[in-house]
């Protein structure tokens, strides 16, 4: 078929909610921005691990260290299913792997800062899974289709991470003044790192408008931020905390909560490599993907054996 008629039927189908399935054609740009965005998520979920695997051998009880490892699993589950939609748009696992850890791919910035406590655990639960929820409702309708699907799965789990996240934070704010000192700092220093997850405002991101027009996102950076600076400016109340932001304030014209400046050069600075564990991060990962080298080989080995036994058969 003529490129313009490939053209005209795919431009149908975005425009007529009709979801792109992975042998369908596809503009070449349409492929590479998914796969940039699709595997810079996978890479957040398995680097996302590695802040909150800091505190399972410290949890404060049998059952918080049973949930904490549930959840930390999850992510883990979150990141095969996006290296698999990944896969879909022709990339192999390896080379989405070797670009993370050549520092070619990126991944959000949020796990890039250090887990101090334990209520960084109620923070990060509340906050970072909060924000990432918000993000990933919107992309359960994204027009690729693979990518749509695994949203579907990943958002259901999402939500028992915020709620388990909001729980030890409400433990800890009705406890000692220590435990509610230690749950204000927390949510101290997790704040704007978690409004920066959206990513760069409207005007300065390179890749919102073409994404929005493939409807591979549906709502931009901004619209995102504000839906969850509106949602976590009502649920801090039940804490009775208080947001680390003396601008926020409720907005009657606009029906939403004004906010404070973001501090674009911090995000940034992380972005690039350099926030205060980029370094440790990477070499963690690395050196988890070199230590697991054996069972790599082992289940290509036990593969082999098991076809050549159907062979026989
Ligand atoms: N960190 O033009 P835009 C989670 C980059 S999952 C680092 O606006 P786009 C679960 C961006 O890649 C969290 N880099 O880009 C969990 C681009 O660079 P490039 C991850 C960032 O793609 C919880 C450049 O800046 N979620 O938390 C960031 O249209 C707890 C220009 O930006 C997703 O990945 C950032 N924050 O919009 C796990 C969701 N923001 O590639 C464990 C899917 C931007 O051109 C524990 N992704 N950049 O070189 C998305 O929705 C989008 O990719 C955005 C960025 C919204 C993140």
């Amino acid at each position: 078929m003529e490129l313009k008629k490939l053209e005209e039927i795919f431009q149908y189908k975005i425009d007529n909610e009709i979801k792109i399935e992975p042998k369908d054609w596809m503009p070449e740009a349409y492929r590479k921005t998914n796969i940039r965005q699709i595997s810079q998520h996978a890479h957040s979920e398995v680097v996302g691990m590695l802040p909150e695997g800091n505190w399972i051998t410290r949890a404060p009880s049998l059952k918080r260290k049973a949930i904490l490892l549930a959840k930390i699993q999850d992510e883990a589950g979150h990141g095969l299913y996006l290296y698999s939609a990944a896969e879909t748009l022709g990339i192999s696992r390896d080379e989405m792997i070797d670009q993370l850890h050549s520092g070619k791919a990126k991944y959000s910035s949020i796990f890039n800062y250090p887990t101090l406590t334990w209520a960084d655990m109620g923070a990060i639960g509340w906050l970072v899974d909060g924000a990432a929820i918000v993000n990933q409702v919107m992309l359960t309708r994204t027009s690729y289709a693979p990518y749509s699907r695994g949203m579907v799965r990943i958002c259901k789990e999402e939500s028992f991470h915020q709620r388990q996240g909001f729980d030890i934070l409400y433990v800890l704010s009705k406890g000692t003044k220590e435990q509610q000192a230690m749950c204000q700092d927390a949510i101290n220093r997790w704040w704007w790192p978690s409004l920066m997850m959206f990513g760069p405002t409207d005007s300065e991101s390179a890749n919102t408008e073409q994404s929005m027009k493939w409807k591979i996102k549906r709502k931009t950076n901004d619209e995102l931020r504000q839906q969850f600076v509106d949602m976590i400016a009502e649920q801090v109340k039940v804490l009775g905390m208080t947001l680390p932001d003396p601008d926020l304030k409720w907005n009657e014209k606009t029906s939403s909560y004004d906010f404070g400046a973001i501090n674009w050069d911090e995000f940034w600075n992380v972005v690039k490599g350099n926030g205060p564990c980029n370094k440790q991060r990477l070499n963690a990962r690395r050196k988890a993907h070199e230590n697991g080298a054996w069972v790599r080989e082992a289940a290509l080995a036990h593969a082999r054996k098991q076809k050549e036994k159907n062979k026989a058969a």
